[in-house]
């Protein structure tokens, strides 16, 4: 059952960047032949990790000034212009950039592609490449007018979106509940800690979801397309971001949580986090932007913004300047008044000391390109962070404010999540990552003290059902790991969990349980993709998204940590499209 993934053409959840390969430093000139032979074509299906890019869905729908033409390019119309933006910046900015400077694919700027000249980029975007380029053409997913749109696109100066400064972050901003109209004390009975934030990714809400009766408390409108939840230190404010920039503040202690502030931090984001260093618990909030390329600091209880931060800079190995590297994932510091913000396209790791905002201090860490998404060790003091699509993990002491070290992870495109920690029977504590381009689960040691041997290695690889893997859950009481395999092309496995009991590491090859999550959902529609496992506060359950179309039924599982099986099923139709679910105690506390 270990099988390489090549995902089909056919996955519409999430719709897909014009992949050139950036791991390969794939340039256009080297490798495409210019009518390449229907053979190669056959070959050029690109691999989940390459798939999987961001799609800017929202600035896509925003209006953005033409540029003139140039002498010898072929000009567009404005409605020409307009549609060949919605593809770029839902297709193909999510690699090349929106400025189209390149960034996990190539730079696309006129100076090269006018070299190219019209027919090789036509064909280009016909047939792809084999070193990850999708076959826009070929495969039926752009038709022929729209590809020679994008060939005479290319041919002209790239479309710059607006900048979104602090005037237009706080023209968004708004306080529904000033603090001193909200509750002094908590007026609901709402096991707070107990409750689970579900993403609702295509409707654009969040269901609360109480842990013990698993009805659904509230459903709440967020920002479009929500990515995630994030918890202040106290458990009182709940914060979910869109892709659209905004940020949703809900306040849990009223009689029904409901949000009590609003803002916009930008045109494409996808990270929030809140301030948690003893002293400053729910003081401040942070979020990070894709466009513009910054993030910004907010007062925790009203979302009052503060101070806006670039990251336009220079790349860590080549030193290069770099105009527009996304803010990926955000972590909030225990060991010092810092938040840990991970810059993608630099791979400048920055712990951001918010101890005096107006002057702010900032530690720059050498780390590694394309940071995505990562999280703590089981202290709570060394972060990891996964460079995908370098294929490594990056490990940042917090405490002293260095980096440990970069290793290989040890599998393609390594997609932890927040990663899972536990005790391995040989190796003492470790933090485990799966893949998304293979079948390998790697584990590394963490602890430099007790086990100083195994600390920063990659200890153990054990293999899992298949690539396409986004997320790995357990928890402290839990004898169990879970890896889910949501991208992979297979139905069965796509459908499915792998679990491996923790004491069974001790074997070379252990073997692993496959739980039918779909099927147990008793959904029989659509491909029943099984993502993210995220566990009750007493760690005795773990909760598994079915995510469907939004047409379709989707739903909640929900298995029995122990017994590994089916505990009940949460069906309802305000479940749309259900992909993250965070527990407020475990997602406050940092327990995965
Ligand atoms: Fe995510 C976390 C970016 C697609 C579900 N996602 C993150 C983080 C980033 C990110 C930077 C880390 C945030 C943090 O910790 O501060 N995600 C992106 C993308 O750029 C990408 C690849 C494409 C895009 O255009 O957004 C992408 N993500 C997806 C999905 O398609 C998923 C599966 C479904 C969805 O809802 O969109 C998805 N991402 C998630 C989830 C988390 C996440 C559930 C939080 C995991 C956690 O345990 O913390």
């Amino acid at each position: 059952m270990h099988r390489k993934v090549e995902i089909p053409r056919t996955w519409k959840f999430l719709t897909l960047a014009l992949a050139i390969a950036a791991t390969n430093g794939l340039a256009l000139a080297q490798d495409v032949p210019k009518k390449p032979a229907p053979a190669d074509i056959q070959k050029h299906k690109t691999s989940p990790g390459e798939r999987y890019q961001p799609s800017l869905d929202v600035l896509k729908e925003q209006a953005v000034e033409q540029p003139g033409t140039k002498p010898g390019v072929p000009a567009l119309s404005a409605d020409e212009f307009k549609k060949a933006n919605q593809i770029y910046f839902e297709r193909c900015a999510g690699c090349h950039g929106v400025l189209r400077k390149g960034a996990t694919g190539k730079a696309l700027t006129p100076d090269l592609t006018t070299k190219l000249g019209f027919e090789y980029l036509r064909d280009f975007i016909t047939y792809g490449s084999p070193a990850g380029m999708p076959n826009w053409g070929s495969s039926g997913e752009l038709k022929q007018d729209e590809i020679e749109l994008m060939a005479k696109y290319l041919l002209n100066q790239p479309a710059q979106p607006p900048e979104f400064g602090l005037p237009e972050i706080k023209a968004s901003w708004k306080v529904l509940a000033p603090v001193d109209k909200r509750p002094t004390k908590k007026m609901n009975d709402l096991d707070a800690d107990g409750l689970f934030s579900v993403t609702l990714r295509d409707t654009g809400e969040i269901a609360l979801v109480d842990g013990a009766s698993k009805k659904i408390v509230s459903v709440i409108k967020t920002g479009y397309a929500v990515h995630i939840s994030r918890l202040s230190a106290s458990g009182r404010y709940l914060f979910a971001i869109g892709r659209d920039g905004k940020i949703t503040l809900i306040d849990l202690w009223m009689a029904t949580p409901a949000p009590v502030a609003e803002i916009k931090v930008g045109s494409e984001a996808r990270s929030v986090e809140t301030s948690k260093f003893k002293g400053f618990e729910d003081r401040y909030a942070i979020a990070g932007s894709y466009w513009p390329p910054q993030y910004v600091i907010m007062d925790g209880a009203t979302l009052e913004p503060m101070k806006v931060v670039s990251t336009r800079g220079m790349t860590v190995d080549t030193q290069e300047y770099h105009p527009e590297p996304r803010v990926a994932s955000i972590v909030a510091s225990h060991y010092n008044p810092e938040f840990v913000v991970n810059i993608k396209e630099t791979g400048q790791i920055l712990l951001v000391n918010y101890q005096d905002v107006k002057n702010l201090k900032v530690t720059t860490i050498e780390a590694e390109r394309f940071l995505h998404d990562g999280g703590f060790d089981k202290s709570g003091r060394y972060f990891l962070v996964a460079a995908n699509a370098r294929h490594k993990i990056a490990i940042v002491d917090t405490k002293e404010g260095k980096l440990v070290k970069i290793v290989e992870s040890g599998g393609q495109t390594p997609h932890p999540g927040r990663g899972a920690n536990f005790i391995h029977p040989k190796f003492g504590p470790v933090w485990a990552t799966s893949h998304l381009g293979d079948e390998t689960i790697s584990f590394i040691g963490t602890d430099p003290e007790k086990n100083k041997e195994h600390a920063w290695k990659v200890v153990q690889k054990v293999k899992g059902q298949g690539g396409g893997s986004l997320f790995i859950k357990t928890h402290p009481k839990s004898k169990h790991i879970y890896v889910d395999t949501p991208l992979n092309p297979e139905a069965e496995i796509s459908s499915s969990v792998a679990v491996f009991a923790i004491a069974d590491l001790t074997q070379d090859k252990p073997k692993y349980k496959v739980l039918p999550i779909g099927e147990w959902s008793g959904i029989a529609q659509g491909q029943r993709r099984v993502v993210q496992g995220e566990y009750n506060k007493d760690g005795d359950e773990i909760w598994f998204s079915i995510w469907n179309s939004k047409s379709q039924e989707s739903a909640l599982v929900i298995v029995d940590d122990k017994t590994l099986q089916l505990k009940s099923v949460i069906k309802d139709p305000r479940l749309v499209t259900p992909t993250g679910k965070f527990n407020v105690y475990n997602t406050r506390k940092d327990i995965y």
